[in-house]
């Protein structure tokens, strides 16, 4: 079975029925799309004209693809000298669930999972109040110590801001202590959303949005390829994640080395926020995909993160405009500390089934999306 969408002309009438009419029309001509555009494309009650048009998008790029990749995530210290009103995850010094790995656990992590054959570790944690340039570096040589093939995907722009003013050291060497260390790439967490009005009310000690966008573009500029994160589902309006987008779509104009968007739903357990409102639903989770695959007309890849989407809506994410459902994770602390529902780990042959039953080609990718193998039989 292989997934099928509706005859182009049937998915036309039911696009335009929307009143997407427009926005199909820029769509099919490689038009980019307004906020405006943005905006009717959230506020449409037709999800399915939205995932079709988004459908469209992602097969131009990728036919029917979907990837995933064998991985691990290591969150070293939940440490943090934030307070953000969405975290669930950090703790303070002294804390009975406070900790921090060294470089030594670290180590020993990776090679707990030796049978897995990971080829990424996925690296974030908590900026600790005391800890050193060189507890960095530490981290990332570690990692290499274990597996020297594996590539490193660590520190969010958070993180690499915290190096950039403790280092004392210039832009520059900091780069290169860090390439010379093993760092790979970076994920694309911290953002949460670019627009100063969230950041006063949920993560205001915290980088700024335009001090985020700055360290992205450092980071590129650089050499370094990175990704890109959207937190919603807290008080954050329609119009901010259409900000969001539009502003992380003119950073990849300029520099070019984002390598995928992931749009995390909120967990809002055991948060500051957790009287606020709801889970995330399938309906605003799948929104989130085909407006992100349709506005960021220069970002290759929409990651459908299963961790915080939950596998049954990463799945389904395939069809709205997502091409990636990341990979097998293992071990991970920040969603599961707020709550999330999902498992801690999927085996390999569980992602190959999720993409396999939808009706796509299940293809294994290294961080930077090479293919390693498409998975038939
Ligand atoms: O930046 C924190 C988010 C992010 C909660 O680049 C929460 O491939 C939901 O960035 N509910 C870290 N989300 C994770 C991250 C990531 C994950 C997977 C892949 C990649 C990649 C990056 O987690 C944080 C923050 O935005 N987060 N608390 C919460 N309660």
């Amino acid at each position: 079975m292989s997934y099928q969408p509706l005859d182009t002309n049937v998915a036309n009438r039911v696009i335009d029925a929307a009143g997407l009419g427009t926005i199909r029309e820029k769509v099919d001509a490689g038009e980019r799309l307004s906020s405006d555009d943005g905006m009717l494309l959230y506020e449409t009650p037709s999800l399915a004209a939205v995932g079709h048009l988004a459908h469209r998008v992602r097969s131009r790029l990728h036919g029917d693809k979907a990837f995933f990749n064998n991985n691990l995530h290591i969150n070293y210290t939940n440490i943090c000298q934030y307070s953000c009103k969405f975290c669930a995850f950090a703790a303070k010094e002294g804390e009975d669930r406070a900790y921090l790995m060294n470089g030594e656990a670290v180590e020993k992590k990776l090679r707990e999972y030796d049978d897995l054959a990971p080829t990424e570790v996925h690296m974030v944690a908590g900026i600790h109040p005391t800890m050193g340039y060189d507890y960095y570096l530490e981290v990332v040589r570690a990692a290499k110590r274990a597996r020297p093939d594996i590539h490193v995907k660590a520190f969010t722009m958070v993180e690499i801001d915290h190096m950039l003013k403790i280092s004392g050291k210039s832009e520059e060497e900091v780069f290169q202590d860090l390439r010379d260390a093993g760092l790979g790439s970076c994920p694309g967490g911290g953002a949460e959303v670019l627009v100063d009005r969230v950041h006063k009310a949920v993560f205001r000690e915290k980088q700024s949005p335009q001090g985020w966008l700055d360290t992205a573009r450092k980071v590129q500029k650089a050499g370094f390829k990175m990704n890109a994160t959207m937190l919603y589902g807290h008080i954050e309006r329609k119009s901010e994640c259409v900000e969001h987008m539009i502003k992380l779509r003119d950073l990849q104009d300029e520099c070019g080395n984002f390598m995928a968007f992931i749009p995390l739903a909120f967990w809002p357990y055991h948060t500051d926020l957790a009287n606020y409102g709801h889970e995330t639903t399938g309906w605003m989770d799948l929104r989130a995909i085909a407006v992100s695959r349709l506005m960021l007309d220069n970002f290759p890849n929409i990651k459908a993160y299963w961790i915080m989407l939950t596998p049954q809506s990463a799945q389904t994410a395939l069809a709205f405009g997502a091409n990636d459902i990341d990979g097998t994770v293992t071990e991970e602390k920040i969603t599961h500390d707020a709550g999330t529902s999902a498992p801690e780990s999927l085996p390999r042959d569980e992602l190959v089934h999720l993409i396999r039953e939808a009706g796509f080609t299940p293809v294994q990718r290294t961080t930077t999306y090479e293919e390693l193998e498409v998975v038939t039989g």
